[in-house]
């Protein structure tokens, strides 16, 4: 199987740990998002949406978190996509959870240097070179091109950012609540959990947890998931992460 990827990035991070949970070796291509490689003609051939991550497996291209969280199950004897309606519930919720408009709109500060207004803008402008560059990709340009545009426009938005801060937080206190009688979202350790995992450590990267760590169960539930040897696999030892 060949895995294109960011180390960084929050979707390929939720795919990386399904990858070591199920201890299944891939042959590993980064994506380099912050250099806009995804948008590279021969990726977007790959992958239209030009995201990470993608999977191949044999003549299977696949693409988008959830479907290849469920291809991994389909071709291992472990399972992690919850098959009961309240975890698989959950798995939706998280799979929603705005990761990449809480991001950027803190970067807009430049926490880590990341200026996330010319970041946007810069990709709303090749997007729309490469329209014109690429005619086979044209339409998968522009519709990237119109993403964005429209991404930026909430990112901005005082008014769109409260909603969605709030919404955040209510989805955060029922998981509080979730986990503080039971060790897993689910039953299990499940996909879920991964997706719980790299929320959880964007929001500490972001400086937005303490907030929540005061008062919820939260902070207990994220060591037990930080705990386990594919978070260690994830965030400390890939190869790939550039230092
Ligand atoms: N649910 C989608 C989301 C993927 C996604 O948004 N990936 C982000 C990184 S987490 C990305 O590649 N961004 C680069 C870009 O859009 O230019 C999937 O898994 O395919």
């Amino acid at each position: 199987m060949h895995y294109y990827y960011f180390p960084q990035s929050h979707w390929s991070r939720i795919i990386s740990l399904c990858l070591a949970e199920k201890g299944l070796e891939t042959t590993r291509h980064v994506v380099d998002i912050r250099r806009n490689e995804s948008m590279d003609p021969d990726y977007m051939r790959l992958n239209p949406k030009g995201v990470v991550p993608t999977l191949v497996d044999g003549e299977k291209v696949v693409c988008n978190g959830p479907t290849i969280a469920a291809h991994l199950d389909s071709v291992t004897e472990t399972t992690l996509v919850p098959t009961d309606a309240g975890t698989r519930a959950w798995a939706t919720r998280l799979e929603d959870f705005p990761t990449m408009h809480l991001s950027y709109s803190i970067w807009v500060l430049g926490l880590h240097g990341e200026r996330s207004s010319e970041i946007l803008d810069d990709k709303v402008d090749r997007c729309a070179r490469y329209a014109d560059e690429y005619p086979d990709l044209r339409s998968e340009y522009l519709r990237k091109k119109a993403f964005f545009e429209e991404f930026r426009a909430g990112v901005y938005d005082a008014s769109y950012r409260e909603k969605m801060l709030s919404h955040c937080t209510e989805t955060l206190e029922n998981l509080s609540s979730v986990v503080s009688s039971r060790d897993w979202i689910g039953p299990q350790y499940s996909f879920a959990d991964a997706i719980a995992t790299s929320i959880l450590y964007r929001l500490s990267d972001l400086a937005l947890l303490d907030f929540w760590r005061e008062s919820h169960p939260l902070a207990d539930y994220f060591e037990r998931l930080k705990a386990r040897p594919s978070y260690q696999e994830v965030w400390v030892e890939d190869p790939l992460i550039s230092r």
